[in-house]
C-alpha cells in the first residue's frame, strides 16, 4: 500500500524522484576499453548489434528448441531473446498443457491413445506466398514422434498437431511450398506403415521411407489430413528436403543417406549402422513431382490407404513420371533450393565438396527419359554427372547451405572445420571463410530460403559451446553466433548461448511483415479462435451447480478474481470458465488453485477452462500468478472444499477490538478526500486530453477507452458506498471507497501514458538534433533535477531561452562550466531557493549544442507540457 501512495503522490504532485547519472566524459570510453580489455574491433561490433532500451530489432528468428518439443524467439541483430512457444511440451507460463482447451491441441498428438509430452523439434517453416515469407504461420516438426505443428503468427500460440500414421520418425520437414498450398513432410529411418512387428530380415520388402504432403490452407491456417497424401519411396533413410520454387514449382527434392539398405546389428556381429550406412561412394538425391502427384492420390485407384494416410505406391509414381533419384555423394544432409529454384545445391557430411545440380538439367534428362539405370524399386536414375552444373570444394563436412540478396552468392557451414563458407553457386568460386566455435549444423540467413532472401547477416547455430561461457555443469547451452555479411569479409559479431534444447535449424523474417495482436475479443477461446462457451462477462459471474459437477463463471480484472469464495464438496467435479476483461495492453492474469497442478495464462479477452475433481479437503487459496498491478497479491480467493460426511465444530470466537464511529467517519472522510485530490488530477489530464483531440490518434484513443474503462467502473463503487453510509456502516462505505481510488489509480496510470503518448504525436516532429538532444539531457542526467514543464528540485527550463540575454551562448556556456556563472546574481538566487548548485555534467560541445536544440523544440511546444 506505501508503495501505491507514494506512486499516486508522485503522479497528484506532478514531482519525479530521480538519481542524477554522471556522464560519459571523452577519456571515459577508452577507460571502459581498457579495464574489460575491449579493442576498437569488439566497440564496432557492440555498435552493430547493441539497441538502446526501447529499441526494436530488424528480424524476429523463429529457432527449433530441439529436445525441449518448443520454438525459441528471438531477435537480430540484438540476440535479445523474446518468447518461449509452447509445441510439443507442456508449458505452465502459458497455460499450455494445463488448461483444458490448450490440452486439446497437445493431445492431438496422441499417438497410438498414447499421451507424448515431448518432442525433438528441428525445422521451422514459415508461410510462404510466391515463395516468399508472408507471415502468417509456422510450422515445424517433430522428429522422434512423427508430427507436425502448426503456430499462429496472429498470437504465437500453437494451434494444431498433426501426427503422421504411417511414418516411425520424420526428420526432412516441415518444408512448405511456394504458396504454402502444401507442407513437405519426409521420413527418417524407414519402418513398416502398418503398426506390426515385422522381422528386420524383410527390411527390403516391408519396410518403407517416404515424403507425406500435408494439404494446408493458407487462410484458416490448418493442415487438412484427409487430402493429404504420402509417396512412397525405398527404405533408404530419407533426410532433408526442400520444396522447388520458381522455376522448379510443383518438385521436391529429398536427401537419403542409405541407399545400401543395411541393417545394423552390432550384436549378431555386423559392424554398425555408421560403417554399413556409408558403403557405397553415392547415395540418392530423390525427385519427385509434388504437384501431379497430388492431382493423382486425388483418385482411389492410385492410393493404398493405411492408418487412414493415402499412400501412392512407387509403381504408380514412376508409370507416371513422378519420381527419380539423383546420385549425390555419400551420406549427404543438407539440400538447399536456389531463390531462383534454378540450382540444388546438396553438401555431403562425408564429402570435402558441395554437390550443384541444375534443375534444367535434370529436368532435360526427365523429359528425354535419359536414365543411367533403375533402382532396385524401378525407380529410373538420373546420371549424375549430366544433371550436376559442378562440384567445389570446400572443406570438411558441409552440412547446410543459406541464400544472401547477392546473385550467385551462398553459405555453407562445415560441421569438422567449424568454419562458415561464402561461395558462389553460379561461377563455384569460394570467396570466404570465418572461423566459428565448435561445431555448426544449421544456419540461419535472413530470409535466407525463401525467394527473396535478404543478406544482412547469418546465424551460425553451433552444437558445442564447450568453453564458451561460464561453466553451469556438464550439459553446456548451445551457442548461436551472429555474423555480419553485409561486406567483403564475413565479421562475427556476438555469441548468445540457447539454454534450451538443441535448435536444429531456425528460420529468420523481417519484423514489419509480423503483425501480432494485442488483445483478443472479449471471451474468446484462443485455440479456435471461435467464442469460449465459458465467456462471462462483467456482472455475470455466477456458480453453477449440476449434481456433482460445479461450475465457475468469473472474470479476473485488476485486481479481483469474481468469485472470490467458492464451495465445494469433496469429490465434486470443478470447472473454473474463467474471463480476463482487460482491453489494456500487457494486462494478463494468471490463474492457479493451489495444489490442484492447474494453471492458466489469460491474456485481454481470453476466457480459459480449467477441470479438476476436488478430491482432497481443505481450504485452498487461487490466485493471480501474473504481477499484474500494484494491487496483484490482492488478487485472489479461496476455494474451500468440505467433506459432506463430517460434522464441523465452529471454532470459539475471538472478541475482536473495533474502531469506534467517531474514528471509523474520519477514516471515510480522508478516503474521500484523497478520492476527489486524485479526480482533480484525472479531470485535468482529460482536458488536456480532450483539447489535442487525442482521439485523431488510435494509439492514444486506445489507452484512453482503457483509462476510461476503469473510470466508468466508479460510478457503481459510488452508489455502494452512499448506502452504506446512509445505512451507517463507514466501515463498508470506507471499503467502497478504497475500490474507486483503486480505479481512480488505474485510470491515472494509463491516462498519463496517454498524455506522454500524445504529446509525443502533436508536438512538431523532432529535428535528429533535437532527438539527440532528448536523449543527451536523459542520459545526462539532467532530468534528475529538471521537470520539462513543472518546477522540480531545480527550475522548469520551459522558456530557460527567453530569460537570458543572448540566451543560447548563456545556456552552453552553463551548461559547460556551470561554476562561472555561480556568482551570477540571477543563478545565485537559484541556488538559494532550490539549496542546489548545478553540477558540471562533463557533456561534449556536440551534447550541448543537441540540449539547446532540444531546448528550443521544448519552447515551441511550451503549451503541451
Ligand atoms: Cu540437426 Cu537439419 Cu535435423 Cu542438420 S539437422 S545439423
Ligand atoms: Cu492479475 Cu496479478
Amino acid at each position: 500500500m506505501a508503495k501505491v501512495f507514494s506512486k499516486l503522490s508522485s503522479i497528484v504532485l506532478g514531482t519525479t524522484l530521480a538519481l542524477s547519472v554522471a556522464t560519459a566524459g571523452d577519456g571515459e570510453l577508452q577507460k571502459i576499453m581498457k579495464k574489460r580489455g575491449l579493442t576498437e574491433n569488439d566497440l564496432i561490433r557492440a555498435a552493430k548489434t547493441y539497441t538502446p532500451t526501447g529499441g526494436r530489432d530488424e528480424f524476429i528468428v523463429f529457432s527449433s528448441g530441439g529436445q525441449s518439443g518448443q520454438m525459441i524467439v528471438y531477435g537480430v541483430p540484438t540476440m535479445r531473446l523474446l518468447k518461449y512457444i509452447a509445441v510439443f511440451t507442456p508449458e505452465p507460463w502459458q497455460g499450455y498443457g494445463y488448461d483444458e482447451d490448450s490440452k486439446k491441441v497437445l493431445r492431438q498428438g496422441n499417438i497410438r491413445g498414447r499421451e507424448i509430452n515431448w518432442g525433438d523439434t528441428h525445422h521451422p517453416g514459415l508461410s510462404e506466398t510466391d515463395g516468399k515469407y508472408d507471415g502468417k504461420w509456422l510450422v515445424i516438426n517433430d522428429k522422434a514422434n512423427p508430427r507436425i505443428a502448426v503456430i499462429d503468427l496472429e498470437d504465437f500460440e500453437t494451434k494444431q498437431i498433426v501426427v503422421n500414421p504411417i511414418f516411425k520418425s520424420d526428420h526432412g520437414g516441415a518444408f512448405f511450398t511456394q504458396n504454402s498450398d502444401y507442407i513437405l513432410e519426409a521420413c527418417q529411418y524407414a519402418a513398416p506403415y502398418d503398426n506390426n512387428y515385422h522381422p528386420i530380415d524383410e527390411y527390403k520388402e516391408t519396410y518403407r521411407g517416404g515424403v507425406t504432403v500435408w494439404s494446408f490452407d493458407n487462410k484458416e491456417g490448418r493442415i487438412h489430413p484427409e487430402k493429404s497424401f504420402t509417396i512412397e519411396m525405398p527404405p533408404y533413410m530419407q533426410d532433408l528436403s526442400d520444396s522447388g520454387k520458381g522455376v522448379s514449382d510443383g518438385w521436391g527434392f529429398t536427401n537419403s543417406f542409405n541407399s545400401e539398405m543395411y541393417t545394423g546389428g552390432i550384436e549378431v556381429g555386423m559392424p554398425p549402422f555408421e560403417a554399413g550406412c556409408s558403403r557405397n561412394d553415392t547415395d540418392f538425391l530423390h525427385v519427385y513431382n509434388w504437384k501431379k502427384l497430388a492431382e493423382l492420390a486425388k483418385d482411389d485407384k492410385n492410393v493404398k490407404v493405411v492408418n487412414g494416410m493415402r499412400i501412392v505406391p512407387m509403381d504408380i509414381a514412376i508409370k507416371n513420371d513422378c519420381l527419380f533419384l539423383v546420385p549425390e555423394p555419400k551420406s549427404p544432409h543438407g539440400v538447399d533450393v536456389s531463390p531462383d529454384g534454378e540450382y540444388i545445391t546438396v553438401c555431403g557430411k562425408l564429402d570435402t565438396h558441395a554437390s550443384v545440380y541444375k534443375w534444367s538439367k535434370i529436368k532435360k534428362l526427365i523429359a528425354d527419359k535419359k536414365y543411367a539405370g533403375k533402382d532396385p524399386y524401378g525407380i529410373p536414375i538420373l546420371d549424375m554427372k549430366s544433371a550436376l552444373h559442378g562440384q567445389v570444394e570446400l572443406g570438411l563436412g558441409p552440412l547446410h547451405n543459406q541464400y544472401s540478396n547477392v546473385d550467385g552468392e551462398i553459405y555453407t557451414s562445415l560441421y569438422v572445420d567449424s568454419q562458415i563458407v561464402k561461395w558462389n553457386y553460379k561461377t563455384l568460386k569460394v570467396l570466404d571463410k570465418v572461423n566459428v566455435h565448435y561445431n555448426v549444423g544449421h544456419l540461419c540467413g535472413m530470409e535466407g530460403k525463401s525467394a527473396d532472401p535478404q543478406g544482412k547477416y547469418i546465424i551460425s547455430l553451433n552444437k558445442l559451446a564447450i568453453d564458451r561461457f561460464d561453466p553451469v555443469g556438464p550439459l553446456h547451452p548451445q551457442n548461436h553466433q551472429l555474423i555480419d555479411i553485409s561486406g567483403k569479409k564475413m565479421d562475427l559479431l556476438v555469441d548468445m548461448p540457447l539454454p534450451l534444447g538443441e535448435p536444429h535449424q531456425a528460420v529468420a523474417i523481417r519484423a514489419s511483415k509480423l503483425h501480432p495482436k494485442v488483445r483478443y475479443t472479449m471471451g474468446t477461446n484462443t485455440k479456435t479462435g471461435k467464442p469460449h462457451i465459458g465467456k462471462t462477462l462483467a456482472g455475470q459471474e455466477k456458480v453453477v451447480r449440476k449434481g456433482n459437477h460445479v461450475y465457475i463463471y468469473g472474470t479476473l480484472v485488476r485486481s479481483h478474481i469474481n468469485p472470490e469464495r467458492v464451495t465445494v464438496n469433496k469429490g465434486d467435479d470443478v470447472t473454473f470458465y474463467l474471463t480476463n476483461l482487460e482491453r489494456a495492453q500487457d494486462e494478463t492474469h494468471g490463474f492457479t488453485v493451489d495444489h490442484y497442478n492447474i494453471h492458466g495464462s489469460l491474456e485481454p479477452g481470453e476466457t480459459i477452462e480449467l477441470n479438476f475433481k476436488a478430491d482432497i479437503e481443505g481450504v485452498f487459496p487461487y490466485y493471480c500468478t501474473e504481477f499484474c498491478s500494484a494491487l496483484h497479491l490482492e488478487m485472489m480467493g479461496y476455494l474451500l472444499v468440505k467433506d459432506p460426511n463430517k460434522k464441523y465444530v465452529s471454532a470459539q470466537k475471538l472478541k475482536m477490538k473495533t474502531m469506534s464511529k467517531e474514528e471509523l467517519k474520519a477514516e471515510y472522510d480522508k478516503t474521500v478526500a484523497t478520492n476527489s485530490a486524485t479526480d482533480a488530477v484525472i479531470q485535468s489530464v482529460v482536458k488536456f486530453l480532450k483539447e489535442n483531440h487525442y482521439e485523431k490518434h488510435q494509439v492514444v484513443k486506445d489507452l484512453v477507452t482503457d483509462a476510461l474503462d476503469q473510470y466508468g467502473k466508479i460510478k457503481e463503487q459510488k452508489a455502494k458506498s452512499d448506502e452504506a453510509v446512509k445505512a451507517d456502516d463507514y466501515e463498508k462505505a470506507i471499503l467502497f471507497e478504497n475500490m474507486i481510488w483503486q480505479y481512480m489509480v488505474k485510470t491515472a496510470d494509463v491516462g498519463i501514458r496517454a498524455k506522454d503518448a500524445l504529446v509525443r504525436l502533436v508536438a512538431t516532429k523532432q529535428s535528429s538534433a533535437v532527438q539527440a538532444g532528448e536523449r543527451a539531457f536523459g542520459e545526462g542526467g539532467c532530468g534528475g533535477c529538471h521537470v520539462i514543464g513543472k518546477v522540480s528540485s531545480g527550475p522548469d527550463l520551459t522558456g530557460v531561452l527567453q530569460r537570458h540575454e543572448n540566451a543560447e551562448k548563456w545556456v552552453a556556456d552553463f551548461i559547460k562550466d556551470p561554476a562561472s556563472k555561480y556568482k551570477d546574481p540571477y543563478v545565485k538566487g537559484m541556488i538559494d531557493y532550490f539549496n542546489l548548485k548545478m553540477p558540471n555534467q562533463h557533456m561534449s560541445d556536440q551534447n550541448i549544442k543537441d540540449i539547446i536544440e532540444y531546448l528550443k523544440w521544448v519552447d515551441e511546444n511550451a503549451n503541451l507540457f
